[in-house]
């Protein structure tokens, strides 16, 4: 059985084939689709709303069983920004780590000199599963599920290098992880390995919670 894993961020696609990839089931990618789609408008104002509408659309495009998931950043002071804006924060183009760059140095500029206990946020994952396999056009999705991991925002003198504070502390991961610090483990998100951050990550809890309702609706594992 094979799965549509669909975003175009290679980071994301690790972060899910890492939890699910040793059941019996082929995960593709939209890179390793024969025929390019077109990226749908994700013009919905909750995370749950564009994971469905991106789940929806590819699977009818694909016509394969497909996972999309819609994820960002809620910022307490800032009013939960920037929330579904959270990949275009600062207006920026170019590559994506440059992106990731200026999301985070906007973010941390936003917030100014906010005290500590005051710069608390979540990340937050909506998941959906929705199969493009049925011929009777029923695109209700399969499974949409939450994940969140809490945290709080770093403040610029806590970076390794207040002058690139964008950079915070760590080396792994991808987007805003350099600049959330998980107070328990006294580490932000990239200082943890991939096998660590999946364990507590808002992306590792969602697809565990996909994955078991995939599981028991689809028998996907059988
Ligand atoms: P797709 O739409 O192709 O899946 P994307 O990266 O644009 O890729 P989103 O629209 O879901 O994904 O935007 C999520 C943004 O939120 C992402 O670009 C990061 O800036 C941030 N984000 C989400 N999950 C994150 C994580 O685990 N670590 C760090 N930042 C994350």
């Amino acid at each position: 059985m094979q799965i549509l894993i669909a975003t175009s961020n290679p980071h994301k696609v690790d972060e899910i084939r890492a939890v699910i990839g040793d059941a019996p089931v082929e995960l593709l990618t939209l890179d390793a689709l024969p025929n390019r789609i077109d990226e749908p408008v994700e013009d919905q104002d909750t995370f749950e709303g564009n994971a469905v509408l991106k789940a929806r659309y590819y699977a009818k495009a694909s016509g394969m069983l497909c996972i999309a998931d819609d994820s960002g950043l809620e910022v307490d002071a800032l009013h939960g920004e920037p929330g579904i804006r959270s990949a275009r924060y600062s207006h920026t183009d170019g590559p994506r780590a440059q992106r990731d760059a200026a999301n985070s140095l906007t973010l941390l500029k936003n917030l100014g000199d906010t005290p500590i206990e005051k710069r608390t946020a979540r990340f937050v994952c909506a998941m959906a599963l929705v199969d493009g396999r049925n011929t009777c056009d029923n695109d209700e999705p399969v499974a949409v599920v939450r994940g969140t991991l809490e945290g709080r925002i770093l403040t610029i003198d806590e970076a390794d290098d207040p002058a690139h504070p964008e950079r915070g502390r760590g080396s792994h991961g991808f987007g805003y992880d350099p600049i959330v610090f998980v107070p328990d483990l006294n580490k932000t998100v990239a200082q943890l390995t991939p096998d660590e951050k999946n364990a507590i990550s808002h992306r590792g809890d969602a697809v565990r919670k996909i994955w078991s309702n995939a599981e028991r609706t689809l028998r996907v594992s059988s």
